[in-house]
């Protein structure tokens, strides 16, 4: 019964503003390979809930099919949680945060279930800014069905067969920024110090917030002439560096001026971007997609939060959806009666 994780816990682990420890944010012992990067964005992901003191109950975790959607079984273990089908978690993802706008919605997918398969769905999510995290653990390859390219693979990127990529592989983030997404960033999976305060800031965003993670997957795409490896990426990557300052903790970092950006989330939190290059606007789109696409071309991997709109407007609020959850409404609020459907009806001639 490997798979049952023990429940022995060091009684002085330290615990959070709600008085829970991290292992409240546990899920179940992972069965992805030992090594896969997909494991490492799970503790990310709980350690951001941990630190930001967000109640287990009041999160929905919501995947699609692969090794990576396979993850929020392994974190948040007491949270709500819906895995459905092969790339069709937007909708998922969409009905419930219109029924429920006070859960604190996460997505997890791979880049076979968003860049493929739903693709179609990924890009409406994103029109439509929903709000949710969601999280791509990008390894190149659809790890689940042993290793196929998947549309994210570079080109000129060898399989582990030998086979080269013939095709330009899709740029999740660039695709995100084009479409409007009013949070978009990307980070390593073996990079904690930056994926964790990235997670806390796109949950603390008003909206939909990507993250696109580069994740290797050990067993079919960490060889060399894989663009998708630990040695590949982390020899290629240009980092923007960067704290979460959680709205009630009051802000004592000071940096060089020209060096840091602080920008201040809806929740009141705040992100201090610490940039090697000081042209670089987080608010800028222009500007964002220029900096990923002069990355790309010069074969580095941008990473760290690319764009951010502080004053994006989610579904909820573009469609003007009632403030309590669906659930909460009692008979009356939901059926009020011929009177003022005939009044409804009224404002529609
Ligand atoms: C409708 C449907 N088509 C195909 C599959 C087979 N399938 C399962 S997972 C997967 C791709 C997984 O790749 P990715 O999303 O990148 O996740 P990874 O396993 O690499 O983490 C495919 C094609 C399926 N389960 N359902
Ligand atoms: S096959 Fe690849 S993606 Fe899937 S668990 Fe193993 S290492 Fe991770």
């Amino acid at each position: 019964m490997s798979y049952i994780k023990p429940k022995f816990r060091h009684p002085k682990l330290p615990s959070n503003a709600l008085g829970y420890t991290v292992a409240d944010y546990d899920g179940a012992i992972s069965t992805l390979c030992a090594g896969c990067g997909h494991d490492s964005i799970s503790a990310a992901i709980r350690n951001a809930c941990f630190k930001s003191s967000i109640p287990p109950h009041r999160i929905a975790k919501v995947s699609g099919i692969g090794c990576s959607s396979k993850m929020p079984t392994y974190f948040l273990g007491k949270s709500h949680g819906f895995n459905s089908v092969h790339g069709r978690m937007p909708s998922v993802a969409t009905g419930a945060s219109l029924a429920n706008r006070e859960l604190t919605y996460i997505g997890v997918s791979g880049d076979g279930d968003t860049a493929s398969i739903g693709m179609g769905q990924f890009i409406h999510l994103i029109r439509r800014n929903v709000n949710m995290t969601y999280i791509v653990a990008n390894n190149g390859c659809y790890g689940l069905t042993k290793g196929q390219d998947s549309a994210t693979a570079d080109l000129g990127s060898v399989s582990k067969g030998g086979a080269v990529n013939p095709f330009e592989g899709i740029d999740l983030a660039s695709l995100a920024l084009l479409q409007g997404a009013s949070f978009v960033a990307r980070s390593f999976s073996g990079d904690k110090e930056q994926l964790e305060p990235l997670i806390r800031a796109a949950m603390g965003h008003k909206g939909f917030a990507f993250i696109d993670v580069v994740s290797p997957c050990v067993t079919f795409n960490n060889h060399s002439g894989s663009t998708k490896s630990y040695s590949e990426t982390r020899e290629h990557l240009d980092m923007m560096p960067l704290d979460f300052v959680p709205m009630r903790e009051e802000i004592r970092t000071q940096y060089k001026a020209g060096t840091t950006q602080n920008v201040t989330l809806h929740d009141g939190s705040v992100i201090h971007l610490h940039k090697a290059n000081t042209d670089y606007q987080v608010d800028d789109r222009n500007a964002a997609m220029r900096s990923v696409q002069a990355a790309n071309d010069e074969g580095r991997i941008l990473t760290g939060l690319l764009f951010l709109d502080p004053n994006s407007q989610d579904l909820n609020q573009s469609l003007n959806v009632a403030s309590r959850p669906l659930n909460e409404l009692g008979d009356e609020e939901l059926c009020p009666g011929s009177r003022v459907l005939n009044s409804v009806n009224e404002g529609l001639r």
